[in-house]
């Protein structure tokens, strides 16, 4: 419908068609998806958009500092020259703002005529180009500002408006919703409609629960949790997404909940990432950075990986500070190669699970994809070994066999004295950790003094990260000549 091409005869070269081509019994035919598919080749053909997508809106409190004080129109034409073009500002953006025009372009870079908000530029020749416009007002409410861009490929032809013009969507600051209310934890804005917009820092594929949608974005504020009771998306790693939704509180993490799938819009396939903030030493993990894609340098791995729900807990110390990691399985991340005492790098997002009132705990390191969990040095392993002395002794004079196990404190032992059938003679030891000293006097599991003749020592040894070593040595129980 928006075609206007009606029954009408067109003249040829006016337009390319892009479409599916199907079949409806004996015809074929191309089935464009959308109004996009219908590319005028003339005038008024293009798209332009805007750099940055979004900006804050007004901060009156001045908490949310925002850095860009200038607004970048991209142009592209499919017309090899477009040498009129006229560009309709939103009011809401006020008088002051000043506009210049630059890129690839001959003839005048200044407005021929400016009339009411639209500005004329009569004699240019661009194919892609900048308009950058500074000293704006900002709204003080989200809203989208539609700029109205019309091209002609005549210096005097008829200006049609482009297909596709460019907007600036007017959000909140992501902080803002973050921001606690006089409780100190939950967000201010509980229960409210917002519209913010942030790149996806945290894919839906990895933390969508079974059958719904979550995922984290961030923009130059903060970050948050996207939350969907459907199942939405896919909303991929550095997907720019705007979000329109109700602020609410899950187990202590802020989420912003969209009342339906239009509620939630990608902007940008690929925009740029934030890159990660760094915590200093000794920083631990906390309300003001919850949804913050954080790095963790050089932290000691505390506690071996452990199985927690589906996904895994890993205890890490930043200096002074322990941070609990979450490893979702859909991170693909292997863990299996982490020990204790290991030095790794982490990065991930700032999550927090804390079940009970009044939600000031259960702060997670949440890893995205198996990048960010990061080997730097593994300490060297104590060794285990087992040694005898003497080979050959004799109970009877009250002579003891010395053993001794060498091994890290962490491994559990099990020694036995076994017979050569393999049979338990004597347990020495159980699960016990190393590194230990054990006299044996050559009595077994009932006190009784066992024959003379060849037995087998056999130490296992179950270490912290599961894995198992058993070493044997052999000795004999003699009795002293007479
Ligand atoms: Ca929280």
């Amino acid at each position: 419908p928006s075609s206007n091409l009606g029954y009408r005869t067109i003249p040829e070269g006016t337009f390319d068609l892009f479409g599916v081509i199907d079949q409806r019994d004996s015809l074929y035919r191309v089935v464009p998806r959308g109004p996009y598919d219908l590319r005028f080749k003339g005038n008024g053909s293009g798209i332009a958009f805007t750099l940055p997508p979004y900006i804050f809106v007004e901060d009156t409190s001045g908490r949310y500092s925002d850095p860009v004080g200038e607004i970048k129109i991209v142009l592209k034409t499919w017309a090899d020259t477009i040498k009129t073009f006229s560009l309709t500002l939103p009011e809401e953006l006020g008088d002051s703002l000043k506009l210049t025009l630059s890129g690839d372009l001959t003839g005048t870079t200044e407005p021929d005529t400016i009339i009411d908000n639209t500005f004329y530029f009569y004699s240019v020749k661009l194919l892609e180009d900048t308009i950058s416009l500074s000293d704006f007002s900002r709204p003080a409410d989200p809203c989208s500002l539609v700029f109205e861009i019309k091209t002609s490929v005549d210096s005097a032809g008829v200006m049609q408006a482009i297909f596709e013009q460019p907007t600036v969507y007017v959000v909140y600051p992501i902080a803002m919703v973050q921001a606690p209310g006089p409780d100190g934890l939950n967000s201010a804005m509980v229960g409210k409609s917002v519209r913010v917009a942030g790149v996806v820092t945290g894919p839906s594929e990895v933390f969508s629960p079974e059958g719904k949608t979550g995922f984290w974005i961030q923009d130059r504020s903060g970050g948050v949790n996207i939350f969907s009771n459907s199942l939405v998306g896919p909303f991929n790693l550095g997907q720019l997404v705007l979000v329109k939704g109700t602020v609410t509180e899950y187990n202590g993490t802020t989420e912003i909940s969209p009342s339906s799938s239009g509620d939630l819009r990608v902007l940008f396939d690929q925009y740029e990432v934030p890159a990660p903030e760094t915590l200093r030493v000794s920083e631990a993990l906390r309300e003001d950075i919850e949804g913050l894609y954080v790095y963790v340098k050089e932290a000691e791995v505390a506690a071996p990986p452990s199985q927690a729900g589906t996904g895994k807990n890993l205890y890490i110390w930043n200096g002074q500070a322990p941070i609990a990691v979450y490893v979702y399985p859909e991170t693909n991340i292997d863990l299996s190669a982490i020990q204790v005492g290991d030095i790794i790098n982490v990065q991930g997002i700032v999550g927090q699970y804390d079940p009970e009132e009044p939600y000031n705990s259960g702060y997670q390191l949440l890893p995205r994809v198996p990048g960010d969990i990061e080997i730097v040095t593994t300490p060297p392993r104590e060794a285990i070994d087992l040694s005898i002395s003497p080979n050959v002794f004799s109970p009877d004079i009250g002579e003891v066999l010395r053993i001794e196990v060498q091994g890290p404190a962490t491994t559990r032992f099990t020694l036995k004295v076994l017979d050569t059938e393999g049979r338990e003679i004597a347990r020495l030891a159980d699960s016990r950790s190393g590194p230990f000293t054990y006299l044996w006097k050559g009595l077994d599991k009932n006190g009784n003094k066992v024959p003379i003749g060849l037995y087998i020592l056999q130490l296992r040894a179950l270490e912290s990260d599961g894995q198992e070593e058993t070493i044997n040595k052999v000795f004999v129980i003699s009795t002293p000549f007479k």
